[in-house]
C-alpha cells in the first residue's frame, strides 16, 4: 500500500511568505515574534508611524511627547481607570493610554492593518474565511513604577467568550513594536504554551511563569486569544509605542463597530482595499440592520 505524505493545515500564504517556523512557534508557545526584516514593513515606515503617533498623542493630551523623554509636561491619570490593574484588585496611576480607531486617522495605519505577514499568521489561528477586524489601538506608554500592578495585568484577550474554548482561536492579536521592547523598556510579557490550557490565567502562576518579549522596533508579535499575557512597567526614561491590531472570528462581537461606523471611502485608500473591505465586515450578513428574509405575499 502506498502512503501519501502527511498533510498539514498550512495555507498557501504561509508557504509563499515562508512563515512555517512562526506557525510552529504559534502552535507550541501561543506567540511568535517576526523580525523587522520579515514583516514587509521597512524602517522608514516604522519611523513615520512613530512620528504620527507622537502627533496624535500631542493632539489628544495637549502637550508634546518625545520618544527619548516622554510627555513634555506633567500629566496625571485617574487610578480608577486602570482597568487591567483593577482586575486583580490593584489600584495605581497608569502611565499609558490608548489611541483608538487608528485606521480612521491615517493611511499608514490602514496599510499596517492589512499587512500580509500579520494576516497570514492571524488567519492560521482564527481561520482564513472567518477572520475579521476587532480594533486598531496604539499603546502610548512612558516611564512609571506602577504599570498594571503586581499581577502585571496578566489576562488573555478572548476572556469574555464563554468556555469551553477549543484549539481554534476565537480572537487573535498582533502587537507591532514601534519602539524597542526589553524588560526595562516595558515589554509585553507572556506565558509560553498557556494557550493550550484553554482557560484564563491562574495566579500567582501566571506572574511566576511570565517571560518578557524582547524585540527591536519594527518587530511583529502575534498571539492566540487564549495566550496569557500582560506587560511590565517602563523602568527607564522615554516611551514605549506599540500598535495592537486585534482580530476576531466573524461570530465574535468586535471591539469597534467598524462595519457600521468606519468611513467606507477610507477603506478604499490603502495597500489592499479588497482585503480591508472584507476584514471590516461591510458585506457580512450579521448583525442584521433590516428585514433580510423572504416574506409571504398575499395571493391576489
Ligand atoms: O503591551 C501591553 O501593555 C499589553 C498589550 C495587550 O494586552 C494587548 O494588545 O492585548
Ligand atoms: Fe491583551
Amino acid at each position: 500500500m502506498q502512503r501519501s505524505s502527511p498533510k498539514t493545515r498550512l495555507s498557501s500564504e504561509i508557504e509563499e511568505l515562508k512563515l512555517e517556523s512562526f506557525v510552529l512557534q504559534l502552535e507550541v508557545d501561543g506567540l511568535c515574534v517576526v523580525p523587522p526584516e520579515q514583516t514587509g514593513v521597512d524602517e522608514e515606515t516604522i519611523k513615520a508611524i512613530a512620528e504620527r503617533l507622537l502627533l496624535e498623542a500631542e493632539e489628544t493630551v495637549g502637550c508634546s511627547f518625545d520618544l527619548a523623554e516622554g510627555p513634555a509636561a506633567e500629566v496625571t491619570m485617574n487610578a480608577d481607570e486602570n482597568v487591567i490593574a483593577d482586575l486583580s484588585g490593584d489600584h495605581g496611576e497608569p502611565t499609558q493610554f490608548l489611541l483608538q480607531q487608528l485606521c480612521a486617522r491615517d493611511r499608514l495605519f490602514r496599510d499596517l492593518a492589512v499587512n500580509r505577514v500579520a494576516l497570514a499568521l492571524i488567519r492560521h489561528l482564527i481561520g482564513h474565511a472567518a477572520t475579521r477586524f476587532s480594533s486598531h489601538n496604539a499603546f502610548v506608554k512612558w516611564q512609571g513604577e506602577f504599570g498594571y500592578g503586581r499581577n502585571l495585568g496578566m489576562h488573555c484577550d478572548q476572556i469574555a467568550v464563554p468556555r469551553p474554548w477549543g484549539r481554534n482561536a476565537l480572537t487573535a492579536n498582533t502587537n507591532w513594536c514601534i519602539t524597542d521592547y526589553s524588560l526595562e523598556e516595558g515589554a509585553l510579557v507572556y506565558v509560553p504554551g498557556s494557550h493550550r490550557r484553554t482557560e484564563p490565567p491562574r495566579f500567582p502562576e501566571a506572574v511566576e511563569l511570565a517571560v518578557p518579549v524582547e524585540a527591536p522596533a519594527g518587530s511583529l508579535i502575534v498571539f492566540h486569544g487564549a495566550t496569557w499575557h500582560g506587560a511590565v512597567p517602563r523602568a527607564v526614561e522615554g516611551m514605549r509605542l506599540s500598535i495592537a491590531n486585534y482580530f476576531r472570528h466573524y461570530m465574535i462581537l468586535p471591539q469597534d463597530d467598524i462595519k457600521n461606523l468606519f468611513p467606507r471611502e477610507l477603506a478604499d485608500d490603502c495597500d489592499d482595499p479588497d482585503t480591508f473591505n472584507l476584514l471590516a465586515g461591510f458585506a457580512d450578513e450579521f448583525p442584521y440592520s433590516q428585514q433580510t428574509e423572504r416574506i409571504p405575499r398575499l395571493v391576489q
